[in-house]
């Protein structure tokens, strides 16, 4: 017998199901597979800066982004194109821009691969004072808007992460990486040690700031020079085997006073792009039954394959103890169930943790 009487807890639960994902600059489990995986070995040195591979995962109003590698702290600019909503920018025009740390008017020109039209625009630089971190965001076109959000300073603060930016955005960051892809510049990337590499560059993006996307979300990311005018060819989604630093001029020249106008993405092979198609994963209890005749009681939740998850519970939402741990995931959704509960013994407050 089901007992519908428990539907206002299942509301409670729903609210405090947690997953862990901790933005630190180091890779998650809960992230997943890679979604991209770097195929050429880097022109900015190493370590210098890379990019190996990018991870993502949407979780309720959020969407999280894992791209390990480094970024050497001489103002390379990792940048962070984000088509995450109809229209944009194909090609970038400088003067619909925001030109906030003179990155529109460098790229004035460039074109995306096709399929890849630009809404938003993050940019992390690294040098200030060797050490500190700065974080742009930018909103293309029309009616947009670019600045700084936060300067944060990882070495001297003693942390990774998290850093929270003046926009909700947060980062967390660490550049420890030594292994990962090589620097024979252009040359097959070893693809394995590239997806071994578990730290870099970790943000927490609130979809409401990227116009609460409700399709797939595109992403183009790149490592620039410090002034926005001399690419590497470290992009992700990658570029071919045997592509050098792309430069200024698509090259490998880098050309005074110039913007990047000659380069278009689609003379190389490939989408430089990677496509995010993870569907919002809601954090939610969907089963919560009591069998009255057995004193069985089953707790089901949407879960993520491959980790662990601990239940919770309480009776007055504030203190919390264990009931059980270590319950390994059954796949896209997890029912573990107690034997022999009594019935005053689930008047309580439940919830899951993932581990
Ligand atoms: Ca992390
Ligand atoms: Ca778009
Ligand atoms: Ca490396
Ligand atoms: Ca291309």
């Amino acid at each position: 017998m089901k007992i519908s009487l428990y539907i206002l807890v299942l509301k409670l639960i729903i609210t405090t199901l947690v997953f862990s994902i901790e933005v630190d600059g180091e890779l998650d489990d809960a992230y997943g597979g890679a979604l991209s995986v770097q195929q050429v070995q880097t022109g900015f040195g190493d370590p210098g800066s890379e990019l190996d591979a990018a991870y993502s995962i949407l979780l309720v109003d959020r969407l999280y982004l894992m791209l390990t590698g480094n970024l050497e702290p001489n103002f390379n600019k990792l940048e962070i194109f984000i088509d995450s909503e109809s229209g944009g920018q194909n090609k970038i025009i400088s003067n619909l821009n925001s030109n906030n740390d003179n990155w529109a008017e460098k790229f004035d020109g460039f074109t995306f691969d096709k399929g890849f039209t630009a809404d938003y625009l993050l940019i992390v630089r690294h040098g200030f004072g060797s050490t500190q971190l700065d974080l742009d965001f930018t909103k293309l076109g029309a009616g947009g808007s670019g600045g700084m959000v936060g300067r944060f300073d990882p070495i001297n603060s003693g942390k990774n992460g998290p850093f929270e930016a003046s926009n909700g955005l947060v980062i967390g960051f660490n550049n420890t990486n030594s292994g990962g892809i090589g620097s024979d510049q252009g040359q097959r990337a070893n693809q394995e040690e590239a997806r071994s590499v578990r730290t870099g560059t970790e943000l927490s993006i609130p979809l409401e700031l990227i116009g609460s996307p409700k399709s797939e979300i595109r992403m183009c990311v790149m490592i620039n020079g410090q002034g926005h005018d001399y690419l590497s060819n470290q992009f992700l989604g990658a570029m071919p085997e045997w592509t050098g630093n792309l430069g200024t001029d698509g090259l490998g020249g880098y050309v005074e006073n110039s913007s990047l106008g000659d380069i278009d993405l689609n003379d190389f092979e490939g989408d430089q792009f990677f496509v995010i198609t993870n569907a919002v994963r809601s954090l939610e209890v969907i089963g919560f039954d009591y069998d009255q005749d057995l004193s069985d009681l089953s707790i089901t939740w949407v879960s993520n394959p491959g980790v662990s998850y601990r239940l919770e519970s309480s009776i007055d939402m504030k203190s919390w103890s264990d009931i059980e741990d270590g319950i390994v995931s059954q796949g896209e959704s997890t029912t573990h169930t107690f034997l022999d509960v009594e019935e005053k013994e689930i008047r309580k407050f439940f919830r899951v943790v993932e581990e």
